[in-house]
């Protein structure tokens, strides 16, 4: 059976492309997507790919994929910074999840430098753009093939 990773986006970043190109860029969702698959493909592994608006979904999402998922890429969006129950869900699943950010938080408004995730996450790739995912999954890929527990 083929590895497989989840794609795991938060709120509004069904939006990407709209608005704001400054601070994400003006690739749309769905092209980084079709970008991750092109490279997970080369990789000999699968994504699925989920986005919700809504924090229940996604801890829903993330107690699914233990099931199936050898990890997780992650963005949480603004969730990254307020939700305990994001957290708690990382922290019950014995998956290795990668904290993903299109722009660099640390530079950004103090309310962003806080991340709730952080500490139960395997890592976090942020401040490239679409090229954050590519380098979470590319990470993570590694992260699988070695063996390594999260
Ligand atoms: O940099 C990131 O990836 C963020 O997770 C994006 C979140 C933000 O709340 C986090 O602090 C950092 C916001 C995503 C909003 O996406 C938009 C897309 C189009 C137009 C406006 C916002």
């Amino acid at each position: 059976m083929a590895t497989e990773i989840l794609i795991l986006n938060g709120p509004n970043l069904n939006l990407l492309g709209s608005r704001q190109p400054d601070v994400y860029g003006s690739a749309t969702l769905d092209d980084i997507i079709v970008d991750l698959q092109a490279q997970a493909g080369e990789a000999g592994v699968e994504l699925r790919h989920v986005q919700s608006n809504s924090e229940g979904q996604l801890v829903d999402a993330l107690h699914d994929c233990r099931l199936w998922a050898a990890g997780v890429v992650f963005n949480p969006g603004a969730y990254s910074h307020t939700s305990v129950a994001l957290r708690d869900a990382i922290d019950a699943i014995d998956v290795p999840v990668v904290e993903t950010h299109l722009s660099n938080v640390q530079a950004r408004e103090e309310f962003r430098h806080q991340s709730l995730v952080t500490a139960v996450c395997l890592g976090v790739v942020a401040g490239f753009g679409g090229d954050s995912y590519r380098g979470a999954l590319d990470l993570l890929i590694r992260h699988v093939a070695a063996g390594k527990q999260r």
